[in-house]
């Protein structure tokens, strides 16, 4: 793997004294991209299309939303999108902008700039969803470009799903997916916190085990946990011991409840309750195009369902709706727990059978203007 990126800045973003602020903090915006290929997208991405539609259109009445779209389907998803959702040409091999987009950076005096990650389509050749994932390696770069923002390339495969932050210097990860051999072999924890200091401006790390039961990006931490606030955490949940998933909730909750932030807080957890279990049907499995270049999705299979994987938008939440028996119930949790925002569900299971949720399909773009304060000790002097 080349280091060497013409058009990337030398140096680090600590370094330069850039960070990567929370979620939950103020956006300018938000990008996606368009569902196509019909391999992993059923019904030649039909209903995921429509699925996407929708998130966009919720997310719009919040902050201004762009959607990047492969030439040849510009037409048809400038047809299906309202108006206020800008279409912007960008090659694409899937859609998971969360994973293949920018992380995008604050400073004490203002501006933007943007880490572009490497990008391994969760795995590799050995392991990974699909291939040839080329044209998702350079999305990052054309965003960036787009926003006309500067570009931080880092040493290291990683996805935006994979790292949570709370803007205060702590960052929250899950140790099945990023410390997975798959992404950088060979990579111990103590390399891989030191080059996540440089790349989100964080001195400590809050990290759990594994991630949701079968989530394919072996254990996203966007499917497990998220920051609500400084010192405040949201956990998928279920109190049935037969479940693959209790043991994995209720180690995360443990640990939780062991960590600190980077500001020497206790973490508060709260438990949100997760739909299911959920099976992909018959139906469902048959409408994919069959593809040597795509793992294989059958009938049966166990959906790596979460609530936690929803998107904050300025003044608003937008949640996936996963299970009748369950939404409203999530719904009203969410609202408890974040009741200065707007909770707006959106059909989600189309993007759950793609093998992701809501915050996977989405990017934050941070507020340039808002003003900020330095996380505490980014880094070593
Ligand atoms: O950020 C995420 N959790 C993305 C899920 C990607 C799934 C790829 N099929």
């Amino acid at each position: 793997m080349s280091l060497l990126d013409v058009g990337a800045l030398p140096g680090t973003p600590a370094g330069d004294g850039w960070w990567m602020p929370a979620e939950f903090e103020a956006h300018e915006g938000c990008w996606m991209l368009w569902p196509e290929r019909p391999d992993n997208w059923r019904e030649r991405a039909g209903p995921a299309q429509a699925a996407f539609a929708a998130v966009a259109e919720a997310i719009s009445r919040f902050e201004p939303v762009r959607v990047g779209v492969s030439p040849a389907h510009a037409a048809a998803a400038r047809a299906q999108l309202p108006p206020q959702v800008g279409v912007v040409a960008l090659a694409h091999d899937d859609c998971w902008m969360r994973d293949v987009g920018p992380t995008f950076l604050v400073s004490e005096r203002g501006g933007l700039r943007g880490v572009h990650w490497r990008f391994n389509a969760w795995g590799g050749l050995e392991g990974g969803l699909y291939h040839p994932w080329d044209q998702d390696e350079r999305v990052a770069a054309e965003v960036l470009s787009l926003e006309a923002r500067p570009r931080y390339r880092a040493p290291i495969v990683i996805e935006g799903g994979a790292i949570h932050v709370d803007g205060e210097g702590t960052a929250l990860l899950a140790e099945e997916c990023v410390l997975n051999p798959n992404r950088n072999p060979g990579m111990r924890r103590e390399r891989m916190e030191a080059v996540l200091r440089e790349y989100l401006g964080v001195s400590q790390f809050i990290w759990l085990g594994l991630g949701v039961y079968n989530d394919e990006t072996d254990g996203h931490i966007d499917n497990l946990a998220c920051f609500l606030a400084p010192g405040k955490v949201c956990l998928t949940w279920t109190d049935d011991p037969a479940d693959p998933q209790y043991q994995r909730s209720r180690e995360a909750w443990e640990r939780l409840n062991g960590a600190r932030d980077a500001r020497g807080r206790r973490i508060e957890v709260a438990k949100l309750p997760m739909p299911g279990p959920l099976y992909m049907s018959e139906q469902e499995s048959q409408g994919l195009a069959p593809s040597e270049a795509c793992k294989p999705r059958r009938a049966g299979e166990r959906l790596a369902a979460s609530y936690v994987n929803f998107y904050f938008a300025n003044g608003g939440l937008v949640m996936p709706l996963l299970d009748a028996r369950t939404d409203a119930q999530a719904a009203g949790i969410l609202r408890r727990l974040c009741p200065d925002r707007e909770v707006i569900g959106v059909p989600a299971r189309e993007i759950l059978l793609g093998g992701g949720g809501i915050h996977c399909i989405t990017q934050q773009v941070p507020d340039s203007r808002a003003p900020r304060v330095r996380p505490v000790a980014p880094r070593a002097a």
